[in-house]
């Protein structure tokens, strides 16, 4: 049956936008994807990076949670993915925040993800595709770091179609 989920993508190494657009052209091989706007964030971590592009797409797939994340990290590594250090810069980063109404936790996954409540880079583009989403039994929409967004929009949801 299918599920509905929703990936986080990031990047802030290469032309970021081409390699988020390609993922998101990946990703619609396991279902159907919506994407929310393109934006630009500072980074959270080390300083001395560029700014992140930041996006969330909510995917419908049949695909059970571990084996969506073989496939996240298979398209992470096919981005030719670079990781730096922790929280710094990087390629592509594919996270799955949310999958159903799952609360998952083993040694690959946790989710809904770490943070989601916490960064405004995951939160801001999850209201562009579902303005009344709860998670861990709180709307988002109410959550007090989206009142000092530090986000700005470079792109509509027609951003993937470069
Ligand atoms: N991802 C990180 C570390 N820091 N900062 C922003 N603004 N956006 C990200 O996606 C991000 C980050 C590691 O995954
Ligand atoms: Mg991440
Ligand atoms: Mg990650």
């Amino acid at each position: 049956m299918s599920q509905l989920t929703y990936i986080g993508l990031g990047s802030n190494l290469g032309d970021s936008q081409q390699i988020m657009a390609e993922a998101v052209r990946k990703l619609a091989c396991l279902g159907q994807v919506k994407a929310s706007k393109l934006y630009q964030s500072p980074p959270m971590g080390p300083q001395d990076q560029p700014h992140y592009h930041n996006a969330v797409v909510q995917l419908k797939t049949d695909l059970a949670p571990l084996d969506l994340l073989d496939q996240l990290q298979k398209i992470e590594q096919e981005s030719g993915r670079v990781r730096l250090r922790h929280w710094g810069e990087r390629t592509l980063d594919l996270d799955l925040l949310i999958y159903a109404q799952d609360s998952i936790e083993n040694e690959r996954l946790t989710v809904p993800h770490v943070g989601v409540l916490e960064r405004d880079f995951v939160l801001v583009p999850l209201l562009d595709l579902d303005p009344e989403l709860v998670v861990r039994g709180q709307p988002i929409k109410d959550l007090d770091v989206l009142k000092q967004s530090t986000l700005t929009v470079l792109a509509d949801p027609s951003w993937i179609n470069i």
